[in-house]
């Protein structure tokens, strides 16, 4: 079990969280001398920052938007005098890719990983009814031992560069919000829902986790508030006559609230709304609620201009405007976990997420979209550092899993992306990644990895641990694109076909198929990069799709333009989206909400 909850900050009778979001103190601290020199104490010569942000995108000197080591953030606070005998805590959102967090110059806290929330307990240290300086050190470097895996050098002149092994832009920094929590001291520290349905009605098991022995109760009302269930016990069964499911596109939430009863009242309350449904894999069905769901989406990014990789709510809003619009049904989460608002947003608006931990990397390259096609193979779970990251992996798995099992929205875990499946070497390392999550989550969700273009039926020593065979292909692009087109589809029907000789009997979903498209540039005939091949590259790939019926949904790469390192291969970043990185339509936009809104309800068996 983790050391702190998960739970997100929520207020209640007996909970406070503060925001703590605002203009903060900041420095970069390129010698890594902060820590030795006190810093934790006031930094030396602070700029000022927005907390959340991504730092890269702010600045117009090139060093430090590429600035790769040690940078330190800083505010102060009060702490209400009548919290104390309270626990309180610093809860990130997320510190990209890890943190060392103090309060009145003492260490609170470390945390590995950039894409998960952590809570630092400050009980001890705080100061009450005074003035706190909290002070963070955030690293940005990248290994082949943490997630996501790249690597980091030193230059000549001494100055450090990021080397990522994926493609995305290495934001970073303080990138959610941030919030000031206080507890009680016996309090609620994590619950799981499971449901199953009994004809019309529900039962969901559920469990409280609290820190004392307190006895506890839990309630579910419906949308109008009216009590749909209760019970007594930190275990047991809730029975919900008539329950209304979440559905695709048509979420229902019930509130779930949860109580520690004590002599004098309540000790601690937690809310939460969540959804009722049940997920699973059936020979090639996917089910939701015991029907079959086609998946119609997009792989994404947490990326837009000025901000980067920053949570912005009116970011989100836009997208899941434009995903419905679209005729969508669903996201990946890729690369990374996201903002838990944007999952609690999913669950609001029936939204299905592949939710994919940020292992992503796993194969030594630093233009894996180009040299997997090649057949480049990098023994990377082979390495003396592999055990190292076997860890961390499994650590962020039961990060992502204790946070995200709740939300009706998720249902399907992503445990890697495009990894080096080809090696025997990798099949245990798979196995155990595999292995813990189906023990770590109550509802058995399927598990999944997207496989990249060298992972092919005869290659590949990993799919057999898939739950729903997730790939990412790019036949028509990065292997014989443009005027070759027709060979693409042949060489991508081949593929399929030596899929079904195989006779797997699971769902296929194509994780990310796409072409870089610059907007606005048209050509007749078409050419790679125009509009137009797009849309020719998109419908010959909805026809292989829709002759292959064990492929049970299409997520393209990618929902909107976004960033990334610069180089011979990406102008002004990864262009494949649908829609440009301001979230206007691309003319595949329109092609794709006409398919979306026209499958038949029926669609490979589906309801979706
Ligand atoms: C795959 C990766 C993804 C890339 C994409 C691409 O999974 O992160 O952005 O291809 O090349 O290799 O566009």
């Amino acid at each position: 079990m983790l050391e702190y909850s998960m739970l997100y900050p929520r207020e209640s009778v007996s909970r406070r969280a503060k925001r703590l979001d605002g203009i903060w103190k900041f420095q970069l601290d390129p010698a890594g001398k902060g820590k030795a020199a006190g810093w934790a104490n006031g930094l030396p010569s602070p700029d000022w920052i927005p907390v959340p942000s991504s730092f890269s995108d702010l600045y117009t000197d090139k060093q430090t938007r590429e600035y790769a080591g040690d940078f330190w953030y800083e505010t102060q606070f009060v702490i209400p005098a009548d919290w104390e005998g309270r626990e309180i805590g610093v809860r990130f959102g997320c510190a990209t890719h890890r943190a060392s967090v103090y309060l009145n110059g003492r260490i609170a806290a470390t945390h590995e990983g950039g894409f998960l929330p952590f809570c630092a307990r400050i009980t001890s240290l705080a100061r009450y009814g005074e003035e706190n300086r909290l002070a963070v050190c955030v690293n940005n470097e990248l290994s082949e031992t943490t997630l996501p895996c790249g690597r980091t050098v030193e230059l000549a002149g001494g100055r450090k560069i990021n080397k990522p092994y994926f493609d995305f832009f290495n934001y970073s920094g303080l990138q959610r919000p941030v919030y000031l929590t206080a507890l009680p001291r016996e309090s609620i520290f994590d619950f799981t829902l499971c449901p199953r349905l009994e004809g019309t009605d529900a039962e969901v098991d559920y469990e409280i986790v609290t820190t004392g022995e307190h006895p506890v109760e839990i309630e579910v009302r419906d949308a109008s508030g009216a009590l749909a269930a209760s019970a007594k016990g930190k275990r047991g069964t809730l029975h919900i006559p008539h329950a209304r499911l979440w559905r695709v596109r048509d979420a229902y939430l019930y509130q779930f609230t949860m109580r520690i009863a004590g002599e004098n009242g309540v000790i601690d309350e937690y809310s939460e709304p969540a959804g009722i449904r049940t997920v699973e894999v059936r020979g090639e069905d996917i089910l939701l609620n015991g029907e079959p769901v086609y998946l119609k989406g997009f792989g994404k990014h947490e990326d837009s201009d000025t901000v980067g990789r920053s949570f912005s709510p009116a970011v989100m809003k836009r997208d899941f405007e434009l995903m419905k619009w679209v005729g969508a049904n669903s996201f990946r989460t890729s690369h990374y976990p996201y903002s838990e608002e944007i999952l609690q947003a999913a669950d609001r608006e029936g939204f299905l997420v592949v939710d994919e931990v940020a292992a992503v990397g796993m194969f030594e390259s630093l233009m894996n979209f180009m040299e997997a096609s090649t057949g480049k193979q990098t023994a990377f779970f082979e390495k003396p550092t592999t055990a190292a990251l076997l860890e961390n992996h499994l650590r962020a798995l039961e990060e992502l899993i204790t946070r995200d099992k709740n939300h009706a929205s998720v249902i399907l875990w992503s445990l890697f992306n495009e990894p080096e499946t080809t090696h025997a070497a990798a099949a245990p390392y798979f196995e155990t990644v595999f292995r813990r999550a189906h023990e770590l989550d109550a509802q058995k969700r399927p598990r999944t990895f997207a496989l990249i273009m060298n992972s092919l039926p005869h290659t590949c020593q990993c799919y057999q641990f898939s739950d729903v065979v997730s790939l990412n292909r790019y036949y028509g692009w990065y292997v014989l694109g443009g005027n070759e087109i027709e060979e693409a589809e042949a060489a991508f029907r081949k593929e399929l076909d030596a899929w079904k000789e195989l006779g797997l009997r699971k769902p296929f979903l194509f994780t990310e198929y796409g072409t870089d498209t610059a907007p606005g540039i048209h050509k007749l005939p078409s050419a790679m990069w125009s509009e137009e091949y797009q849309l020719e590259y998109l419908k010959m790939n909805h026809r292989v799709f829709d002759s292959y019926p064990f492929v049970r949904g299409e997520q393209v790469w990618n929902f909107a333009d976004f960033m990334t390192s610069e180089g011979i291969l990406r102008m002004d970043g990864n262009k494949k989206g649908i829609f440009t990185r301001q979230r206007q339509p691309k003319a595949a936009a329109f092609y794709f909400k006409e398919r979306w809104e026209s499958l038949p309800s029926g669609f490979k068996g589906g309801n979706g």
